[in-house]
């Protein structure tokens, strides 16, 4: 019979990229529910061949639903996510509402899958911030290999990040550019066509940001607490795909050869990294792929044990979509669920 899964948010960004990744990973899905706030209500979208009707998530009855993609938001993930969980659907959330929690897994499956068996405790599980994603995946198997103690990370960041607003004013703004427009700055607190904004998320009492904060919480929980990381996010004006510099000092000597050699092998990691013009990955390149892009490995001769590289993905696919979806495949595979209907 399959699986019954919700995706709430489904008329976002990332709802409805859930949407696609669940169709196009054949994902063992018995009936498959769009659901948003009542505005949305009665809005049409696409899954696979079907075209789905959006219901109200706040009168939907979730007892003989078995998973919630959630994606609509930290107040009403906060709110809504219990909820759902405690009528027995295991709630995959992609908002930050939870992942701080001791009582939630916050998984990236490439990297800590044993994680995920925690989810009983409350039912939910934290789907990590884009820009982490991807960063653990790359830093993962390098850890594993030299012991990783401190990591510098620049953020290159998408505005579809953002939400659909962050696009919109991407697209309105380099328009009114050519056309000679007055400029409209809502979303962004400074002009985003043709230049770049060092703030993402609100400001911390220490002069970093809420985007640079989660980088370095959420990569101790999900890899490795003892790793120290500091991070500067920057938003650039590009529609999709979070690009990342990022500087790493290890325990143990490794070189930039032998670093290629790992991700190589490495699950979720694409290496691109030839010494010549175009020989390495663009955010462009990343859209609509699931895999982390490592570019530009060498070795940074100013600390002892040190490397740089330079990694990319496509932020709504594994910064979001891709490894929910990913986190849902593991609970089945692992079999820590059963599909409710078939069980009756
Ligand atoms: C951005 N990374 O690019 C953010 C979006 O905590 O899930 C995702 C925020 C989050 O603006």
């Amino acid at each position: 019979m399959g699986y019954k899964i919700a995706i709430a948010g489904a008329t976002g960004n990332v709802g409805r990229e859930m949407l696609t990744v669940l169709e196009e990973r054949g994902f063992p899905a018995g009936e498959v529910v769009a659901l948003a706030s009542r505005r949305s209500q009665g809005t049409e979208v696409s899954f696979g061949d079907k075209t789905l009707k959006v219901k109200a998530l706040d009168t939907y009855d979730f007892s003989d639903t078995d998973i919630c993609l959630m994606s609509a938001g930290g107040s009403v993930s906060k709110e809504w996510a219990p909820r759902i969980a405690d009528q027995g659907c295991v709630v995959i959330d992609n908002s930050s509402a939870w992942r701080y929690d001791s009582a939630v897994p916050l998984i990236v499956p490439e990297v800590n899958a044993d994680a995920v068996a925690g989810f009983t405790q409350r039912n939910i599980i934290a789907n990590p911030n884009c820009s982490t994603a991807q960063l653990v995946v790359a830093l993962k198997p390098l850890h594993d290999a030299a012991t990783i103690t401190r990591v510098v990370v620049s953020t290159y960041q998408s505005v579809s990040g953002a939400g659909k607003e962050g696009s919109d004013e991407l697209f309105n703004q380099t328009r009114a550019v050519f056309v000679a427009d007055p400029i409209e700055a809502t979303k962004f607190t400074k002009r985003i066509a043709f230049n770049v904004i060092p703030h993402i998320d609100v400001f911390m009492e220490d002069g970093s940001t809420k985007e640079e904060w989660k980088m370095m919480a959420e990569t101790k929980k999900i890899l490795d607490p003892k790793i120290k990381l500091v991070a500067t996010c920057v938003r650039v004006p590009v529609f999709v795909g979070h690009s990342e510099a990022v500087a790493i000092e290890f325990e143990k000597a490794i070189s930039a050869d032998e670093a290629r050699n790992i991700l190589r092998e490495s699950p979720g990691c694409l290496v691109i990294d030839k010494h010549e013009d175009g020989g390495y990955i663009t955010p462009i390149e990343a859209v609509g792929e699931d895999a982390t892009y490592i570019s530009r490995i060498r070795e940074d001769s100013t600390v002892e044990n040190g490397l740089m590289m330079w990694v990319v993905s496509d932020n709504l696919r594994k910064g979001a979509a891709t490894n929910a979806v990913q986190i849902a495949e593991l609970l089945i595979n692992r079999k820590l669920i059963q599909p409710k209907r078939q069980a009756a």
